[in-house]
């Protein structure tokens, strides 16, 4: 191993309540912030994050949400501990730093620590409708866990994050903004990973979807669908399985908890769960909608939290996995258009990549449709 770094340690020193800390090593592959993982002398881990805050540019509102969230679940557990003692669930728990605060803020950075989950695995893909009946059960659980939560405590720590409506506006404006360039000064294509022929195909691709863009935001705002506390972020390696039965134990990854709809990530979820190639597969015309996961990550679910969504929201569930799988494509297309400025890439065409990948499983889920909205049907009536 190289040698520790001297100043990941004495950040990791403030977390780690006055013991000694042995080693920090990066952990997970997430795309937005930076992830370690701390081991002190005598075994005991947690995990240390450095907040991407060109992201989350008031991350003290995002440790205010995991504090509020933390406090409605230890109570909830607390309460079910008598009744419920045959699945385990842990909700990771915030650290206080030295300064009494639940960060630390360093040469503009800001640093937190959670507390690790013991016993658990996460995938980046799923291989088995097992695996994908447990990642449901996991969400399904996270949401029924927060559902009686009111959401005016929580803050809106992303804003625009998963409005649609508002990245296809970005995306426009990009794309014009690049004309605009692009004829004043008459030069040929030098944005790092540039291929315009995949590129064309994406835009041709957005182009025909255009119109689906608003279909959860318009529900949203003519009543239908209630906002509620959502994890905002549940892909697959988000949700821990234990190591030792597979069961789903945990949620991680919460800084994207705030108030929206179910939709976001029910759809999130199984547009991550049902590509068994996975978000970073090179083969993106490979990829499909695999609708065993799905029934089973439906399953899972329902099993959970099938007993609060009402009518108008299973109503809306289908157009909101083609939206989530669409809106991701489109995320990541408008950042490899934008020179990769969000999510963290390890190649040039990273971004376009992945997008390609999401806009097939979007015309995969498409061409499932019938299927899909059977699968949920039974969902509806709780079979
Ligand atoms: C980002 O940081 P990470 O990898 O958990 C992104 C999600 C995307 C995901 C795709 C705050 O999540 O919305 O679905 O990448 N998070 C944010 O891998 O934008
Ligand atoms: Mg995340």
């Amino acid at each position: 191993m190289a040698d520790p770094d001297p100043r990941l340690l004495s950040i990791a020193a403030a977390f780690a309540g006055g013991r000694a800390v042995h080693s920090v090593r990066p952990l997970g592959n997430g795309n937005i912030n930076a992830t370690y993982r701390v081991d002190g002398a005598e075994g005991e881990t947690f995990v240390l994050q450095r907040l991407n805050t060109a992201v989350f540019p008031e991350p003290r509102r995002v440790m205010a949400n995991l504090l509020v969230v933390g406090r409605h679940v230890e109570e909830r557990l607390r309460r079910e501990a008598a009744g419920r003692r045959e699945r385990r669930w842990v909700f990771p728990r915030v650290l206080t730093a030295t300064n009494g605060e639940a960060w630390l803020e360093t040469e503009g950075e800001f640093w937190r620590a959670i507390s690790h989950v013991p016993r658990a695995t996460s995938l980046d893909q799923l291989e088995t409708p097992g695996q994908a009946r447990e990642v449901g059960y996991g969400l399904g659980r996270f949401h029924a866990l927060l559902h009686d939560l009111p959401c005016d405590q929580l803050a809106d720590t992303l804003e625009g994050f998963h409005i649609t409506p508002g990245y296809l506006a970005a995306y426009h404006a990009l794309c014009r903004q690049q004309a605009a360039t692009a004829t004043a000064t008459a030069t040929a294509e030098s944005r790092p990973g540039a291929d315009p022929e995949r590129e064309a195909w994406a835009h041709h691709f957005v182009a025909r979807r255009e119109a689906l863009a608003g279909v959860l935001e318009r529900a949203k705002a003519a009543g239908a669908l209630p906002l509620r506390p959502i994890h905002g972020d549940p892909k697959v390696n988000n949700v821990l399985l234990d190591a030792d039965t597979g069961q789903a134990v945990a949620l991680i990854d919460l800084d994207t908890v705030k108030p929206g709809l179910v939709h976001y990530d029910i759809g999130d979820g199984l547009r991550s769960a049902c590509n068994p190639l996975g978000e970073e597969t090179l083969t993106p015309e490979a990829v499909v909608f695999d609708l065993d996961l799905c029934a089973a990550l439906l399953e899972g679910y329902g099993a959970a939290a099938g007993f609060f969504l009402t009518p108008a929201e299973h109503d809306h569930l289908f157009d909101a996995i083609r939206l989530l799988s669409f809106e991701l494509g489109l995320r990541f297309f408008s950042d490899h258009l934008a020179g990769n400025v969000y999510f963290h890439t390890a190649r040039p065409g990273h971004n376009l990549d992945r997008a390609l990948v999401q806009f097939h499983l979007t015309a995969s889920i498409e061409a499932r449709e019938a299927e899909i909205r059977g699968l949920l049907a039974r969902l509806r009536e709780g079979r």
